[in-house]
């Protein structure tokens, strides 16, 4: 569903042919439901595919369509038609609906249900139920559920903006009485937010809905939350996504979602005072079920009368249970994310963080039940209150988290490195949940910026992040103080300080999405944000361009600190490398120059100030890894550097010491400073510090510190340590551009580079990526100096392909020699390998490398 009345369109098409591109485009779109008129674009000259604005009569809030679209290649041949794909248009964005906030009564000893009966006496061919709350909520019509979302709406700064959902319930309705229900909770709008308690942004949760009913005589009627509305004290004692769910099901009035339902108990609803926020279609994809898993009962079960059970994977979401019991018999459930050494559930690291769920019996026999408005980060669950212990096979894990399609896969012949690929693809999907988060089991789930600002290039990669991160970086904008800067996290009810690398989000998030994508829609929607962030960055940096900002710095580094103003000026030289690209691609050519020259010169005052005779001031692996990875000094330097770098490395017996801000650089800063072996060595490593430590320590997600947990088997620091946190993850970038080989040339893929770069010992691997342009592939296998490998290019789009070795001759293409093989062109030579061009299609190569 969409708010924006001027949508943009991107397709991908398939090709077998060389070299086959895209010259020109028919796109039509056409009204399904509730009016507007069609649109044809005719024939349009044009190599565009993604982006590609709408530009026919005025699109109708609440109208649902169809578009299909067909293309001509470069040989003058018309695809088909596409498959129709549809889109529909939401209320549009309004500060009020006709309708009122609706709650139950004051000082309910538990959460409401609200419901409401209407009558139908003639055919429905059409119902649209928009709802939202301040809170959580979950909607039933009758007795069904609404939707499969979890934690709807979402959060936003819910005194600027909240989102709302449409659902199609036309297949749930009946002739006659229909009962439409709601349960509410309090979400992040009510609940418990990090440590700070419950109550950020309200006191008591409250719906908002309305149903848009159309007929079949060409009528329309609305139903909308208002005083004719019922409420009831509900089952759920407690609600709150930190500390958990108590759901007594005593409470829980018989068939009151049915129509029918009988009338005891039910009150007049409350209406509350509307919200001031802007009401909004939810843009990105809903929280949901992703995944159900198995669990095993442990074998070892050291605390008497209750059950441990191992979901297999350190996981996000709640545990659906299978039970019997009786009337009033109350069932506890713990989660955690390690076991303590005596076997038992290790809870320290979740600080103020209840996480346990209870379940109070209504009635005699077995209950299906799960968890409805609160969520854990959890491997482990402790089962007690029971009889007798559930067989394993009546506790399934439900993992949730936002739903984004999975777009990366890399392999290789490392069964370490896949786990740990493994092990940063989960701590996407169990941090992406509405929002970015640092971590989801303790009392934190903060969308920290420093975390995303290093991870977004792994996360595009590795899923479709587009609506996700276009709807954060709105939520970020949300957060932007008068004076230009930005906070620590985002959505942010309480102030937290960001800070070099934190508040750079807004620069590098945006062109993360952007060059993953192609669209420079996401520029422009930042755009202003992100001058006014700069100015403020510039601001601090003063005439000497030196910018002290924050106090994170290079967080979580092993004994090896980077001053903040060398982070700050490496950061504010890179901002301004990013804004002069995205300011050139939507025609900001003033500002383009002017950032260019800023870029320059904050480099310039970085390489003056903070290196001498071929060292960094603080001599970090992070000085060096960001100096160079950022590309703040030329090629001779960065080759100097890099052998310093080098040699702090092997200073450490050739491990890692870099925190947050570091560690996506370096192994970059190795491989382009001439130490690709190194670079290897240390993603292969698998003692500590290094990724693969936490892979050989049983890890499937990736911690916070490299020492979570140290060799010795001890925790790492109680106060802050989280098994599952992605910024460490930041390495899948480049394990994705180096290993895969696969990388943006230009935004949105329409130009790639393939560069693989076999070391390490891996055989092979291969890497498949779904790009706005198609799936681009990129696989090889290396026996001694032969490498072979083959690649696939989508339709429209250009490869650059580097392949390691020395000589042209060096390099067949489908048995030819490279300089003779169709669809290869600009074959050349030189220190970095040998390089050609492609279009589209699929290559088969081999080379000998040096
Ligand atoms: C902690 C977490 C988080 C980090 C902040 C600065 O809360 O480690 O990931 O961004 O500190």
């Amino acid at each position: 569903m969409l708010d924006d009345l001027a949508p943009r369109f991107g397709w991908a098409s398939e090709s077998l042919r060389r070299g086959a591109t895209q010259a020109a485009y028919e796109l039509t779109v056409e009204p399904v439901f509730g009016g507007g008129r069609a649109w044809h674009s005719g024939v349009v000259a044009s190599s565009q595919q993604v982006g590609v604005p709408y530009a026919g009569p005025a699109l109708v809030p609440q109208a649902g369509y169809r578009w299909q679209v067909r293309v001509r290649d470069d040989r003058g041949q018309w695809s088909a038609w596409s498959a129709p794909a549809t889109f529909e248009e939401g209320l549009g964005a309004a500060r009020e609906w006709p309708a009122a906030w609706i709650t139950g009564a004051a000082g309910a000893k538990s959460l409401p249900l609200l419901r409401r009966a209407f009558t139908l006496d003639k055919p429905v061919v059409r119902a649209r139920l928009y709802a939202t709350a301040r809170g959580a909520y979950a909607l039933r019509l009758n007795g069904q559920p609404v939707g499969d979302e979890r934690l709807a709406p979402g959060w936003t700064d819910y005194h600027k903006r909240i989102d709302y959902q449409a659902y199609d319930v036309t297949a749930a309705l009946r002739e006659g009485e229909n009962m439409l229900g709601a349960m509410l909770a309090p979400g992040w709008y009510a609940g418990s937010i990090a440590s700070f308690g419950p109550g950020k942004y309200g006191k008591e949760p409250s719906l908002l809905a309305r149903l848009r009913l159309d007929f079949a005589d060409g009528s329309s009627q609305w139903i909308t939350t208002d005083a004719a509305w019922q409420a009831h004290a509900g089952p759920l004692v407690a609600a709150d996504m930190i500390m958990g769910e108590d759901h007594d099901a005593r409470r829980l009035p018989a068939h009151w979602d049915e129509p029918g339902a009988a009338g005891k108990g039910w009150r007049p609803v409350r209406t509350l005072a509307n919200a001031d926020a802007l009401l909004q279609a939810q843009a990105d994809a809903p929280v949901r079920v992703t995944e159900t898993r198995e669990a095993r009962r442990l074998d070892r079960q050291p605390t008497q009368g209750a059950t441990l059970y191992d979901l297999g994977q350190n996981m996000v979401g709640v545990v659906r249970v299978r039970l019997h019991g009786k009337p009033g018999q109350r069932v506890t459930l713990r989660y955690g994310e390690m076991l303590n050494p005596d076997g038992s559930l290790y809870t320290a690291n979740l600080r103020s963080a209840k996480a346990t769920d209870h379940y109070t019996f209504g009635h005699d026999g077995t209950v299906d039940w799960a968890p409805a408005f609160t969520f854990h980060g959890f491997r482990y669950v402790e089962v007690s209150g029971l009889d007798d212990a559930p067989a394993a096979s009546d506790i399934r894990g439900e993992v949730w988290g936002s739903d984004l399609p999975e777009t990366g896969v890399l392999t290789t012949s490392s069964p370490m490195l896949n786990q740990l690929l493994s092990n940063i693809r989960w701590g996407q999907r169990g941090n992406f949940v509405s929002i970015p988060t640092d971590t989801p089991a303790r009392d934190e789930r903060l969308g920290w910026t420093g975390d995303i600002n290093v991870f977004a290039p792994t996360a595009s990669t590795l899923a479709n992040t587009d609506g996700f991160l276009t709807k954060w970086l709105r939520d970020l904008r949300d957060t932007q103080k008068p004076d230009g800067d930005f906070p620590g996290v985002a959505p942010d009810p309480i102030g937290i300080d960001g800070g070099t690398g934190w508040a750079d989000a807004s620069v590098t998030v945006t062109h993360a999405v952007w060059q993953a994508y192609g669209d420079t829609h996401v520029i422009e929607e930042n755009y202003d944000a992100m001058q006014r962030f700069m100015a403020r960055i510039e601001a601090i940096a003063g005439p000497a361009l030196s910018r002290t900002h924050g106090n994170y710095g290079d967080w979580l580094h092993l004994d090896d600190k980077t001053p903040l103003d060398l982070l700050g000026t490496a950061y504010l030289a890179y901002d301004a490398r990013l804004m002069a690209g995205m300011a050139r691609a939507i025609g900001k050519d003033a500002d383009a120059t002017r950032y260019a020259t800023l870029a320059t010169n904050a480099a310039a005052a970085f390489q003056q100030r903070y290196i001498h005779d071929g060292r960094t001031l603080s001599d970090s692996q992070t000085s060096y890894a960001m100096a160079i990875g950022m590309q703040l000094v030329d090629a001779a330097q960065a080759t100097r550097l890099a052998g310093r770098l080098a040699e702090r490395v092997h200073a450490r017996h050739d491990h890692l010491s870099t925190g947050f801000l570091g560690t996506p650089w370096l192994l970059d800063a190795l491989v382009r400073g001439g130490h690709p072996a190194l670079a290897y060595t240390l993603l292969m490593n698998t003692d500590y510090p290094s990724w693969g430590y936490e892979v050989v320590s049983g890890a499937t997600t990736m911690w916070e510190r490299w020492n979570s947990l140290a060799p010795d088997g001890h925790f790492g620091d109680v106060t802050m340590n989280s098994f599952n946190h992605y910024a460490y993850g930041a390495v899948g970038d480049w394990m994705f551009r180096t290993i895969g080989g696969i990388a943006p040339a230009a935004p949105g893929y329409r130009e790639i580079t393939i560069v693989p770069l076999p070391g390490g010992g891996l055989g092979h691997a291969s890497m498949r990526l779904a790009s706005p342009y198609g799936d681009i592939a990129s696989s090889w296998a290396v026996d001694g100096v032969h490498m072979r490998g083959d690649i696939a290019v989508p339709f429209n789009t250009t490869a650059y392909v580097t392949l390691p070795a020395a000589r042209i001759d060096d390099v067949t293409v489908d048995g030819r020699p490279l300089t003779a093989a169709p669809g290869i062109t600009g074959a050349r030579a030189d220190a970095l390998g040998v390089h050609f061009t492609t279009g589209s299609g699929v290559y088969h190569y081999t080379a000998t490398t040096n």
